[in-house]
């Protein structure tokens, strides 16, 4: 059994896209980890008080990029991760790109104070981090100007599922796309 904890508008939306895509059924449960007393109840199930997670039979799998792998390998047929060798080491190389850059740079412009512990700091964090994250939104943008998908011809779950979260952020917080 499958029970997916997620909330919007986290990253949690692209391991969200391809357990949808996967067909798996599967248990949802909202959790606001900026809410205190949520966020106490749920690292009794995940100690880092992130989302997503998921547990499968009981055990606990944390992280886009393990979720949609662990995903992608239990239901190939659902396209969620490219099978050949090259697609999917390339879908692979934009899973970690989009959550270890793009991601961390919007945090920077969102959550500054997890930056530093100097408040004067906090400014320059934040403004650092919005200048930041427009080449990433421009580098999407420059990829699917020339191709449909963001893994070429055939649509990826979790390529284009990072996509539209970043997207998404971009949207929410006024740049122009
Ligand atoms: N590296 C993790 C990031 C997970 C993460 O930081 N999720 C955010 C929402 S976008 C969260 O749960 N934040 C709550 C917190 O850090 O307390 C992943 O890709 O799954």
């Amino acid at each position: 059994m499958i029970v997916f904890y997620y909330f919007y508008p986290g990253c949690s939306l692209v391991s969200h896209i391809a357990l949808e895509e996967s067909g798996l059924v599967y248990e949802p449960r909202v959790v606001d980890p900026k809410d205190p007393a949520q966020a106490a109840e749920y690292k009794k199930i995940n100690p880092r008080g992130t989302v997503p997670a998921m547990t499968i039979d009981g055990e606990l799998l944390t992280e886009n990029i393990a979720i949609l792998t662990y995903l992608a390998d239990r239901v190939p047929q659902a396209g969620i991760i490219p099978t050949g060798l090259m697609e999917r080491a390339q879908c692979m190389s934009l899973l970690a790109w989009s959550a270890s850059t793009a991601h961390i740079n919007f945090r920077r412009s969102r959550r500054p104070e997890r930056f530093s512990d100097d408040p004067a700091a906090v400014e320059s964090i934040r403004a650092s981090g919005r200048a930041a994250y427009w080449p990433n939104l421009e580098w999407i943008d420059q990829r699917l100007q020339k191709q449909d998908w963001m893994m070429g011809k055939v649509f990826s779950a979790a390529a284009d599922g990072y996509a539209l979260r970043l997207y998404d952020w971009g949207r929410i917080a006024k740049y122009p796309v």
